[in-house]
């Protein structure tokens, strides 16, 4: 704890929303670093991120929550009991949405969920940049009713459009406290995490539609090469599929499609962990992995 002013706020706040309205661009737009892994494809990010902005006066420890939706399997259950449990412990909540789309079922489920729950929520607009000033009061017209919402602000996450504003005025809704973290820290041990999703996000850009999001990717190991001149680590990792006949396509013709998604997950965590990186790539089939709970806590899922 290197800074235990009194005045001093700290504090967790949460980022929900539906898939794609721009929680991850808020979110490494104000860490300013590749944390969260942005992709037009719903659900790319499965578990909680923490992103940690400090500031003179405040220190803002974000939580990147996952898509949250009607459960659809066991994996889907879990997320919902994840996200909930999380919107009870933190000191601010934002709700974010998209400006260009009306107000849809995900939404009403996500304004169903926060029911019974204490936090400040915000009822952050996104993509201002994309409408019209006279849409945007529409969209607020749509929402406002729905929830006592603690505030409502646009921004434009991809732009910056009023993002300064927005964390002003979270920073007035924070608790006194301790600066949780120290200063030069952006993220909570998510190594392993990150490095597991910026392999899995290759994956799912190199295989489009082919490969679905019921992949996995375990990191198997990370470790420092001691024998080499030069500082190297060796990250080994799994990336886990539910058929046979995906198995095939990760790895391609004569392998060509897992040494591309390798080269180019290389050269991430390179950039990562300022290191030169050896990465070791399998794949195994796991039948139905997101169904056997057991199975779960093995993938980095925790409760
Ligand atoms: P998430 O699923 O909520 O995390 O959404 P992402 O952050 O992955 O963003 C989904 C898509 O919306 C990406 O293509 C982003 O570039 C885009 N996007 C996010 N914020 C904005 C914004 O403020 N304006 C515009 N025009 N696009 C945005
Ligand atoms: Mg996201
Ligand atoms: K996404």
């Amino acid at each position: 704890m290197e800074q235990n002013n009194k005045g001093y706020k700290s504090g967790f706040i949460s980022i929900i929303g539906r898939p794609n309205v721009g929680k991850s661009t808020f979110l490494n737009r104000v860490i300013g670093q590749k944390i969260a892994i942005m992709s037009d494809k719903p659900q790319t990010t499965r578990n909680k991120v923490q992103g940690v902005l400090t500031l003179d006066e405040s220190q803002m420890i974000f939580i990147d929550t996952p898509g949250i939706h009607k459960p659809k399997h066991k994996l889907g259950d879990f997320m919902l009991k994840v996200a909930k449990n999380t919107l009870r412990e933190v000191d601010a909540i934002l709700f974010m949405v998209n400006a260009t789309e009306p107000r849809g079922k995900g939404d009403e489920f996500i304004i169903d969920m926060l029911e019974n729950n204490d936090t400040p929520v915000f009822l952050v607009i996104n993509k201002i940049d994309q409408v019209h000033p006279d849409e945007l009061i529409s969209i607020i017209e749509s929402y406002k009713d729905k929830y006592d919402f603690a505030e409502i602000v646009p921004i434009s996450a991809l732009q910056g459009n009023n993002v300064e504003r927005l964390l002003e005025t979270i920073q007035t809704y924070l608790p006194e406290g301790p600066q949780y973290y120290p200063a030069d820290q952006v993220t909570d041990h998510p190594e392993r995490f990150i490095i597991s999703e910026l392999i899995r996000e290759k994956v799912l850009h190199l295989t489009r539609e082919e490969i679905p999001h019921s992949i996995a990717v375990v990191i198997d190991k990370i470790k420092k090469e001691e024998d080499t001149e030069k500082d190297m680590i060796r990250v080994m990792a799994t990336i886990i599929v539910e058929r046979d006949s995906q198995k095939g396509i990760v790895i391609g013709k004569r392998g060509a499609l897992l040494k591309e998604v390798g080269t180019r997950a290389r050269h991430d965590i390179e950039m990562l962990l300022g290191t030169k990186v050896f990465l070791e790539l399998w794949v195994k089939v796991q039948k139905d992995w997101r169904n056997k709970s057991t199975h779960l806590r093995d993938y980095g899922f925790r409760e």
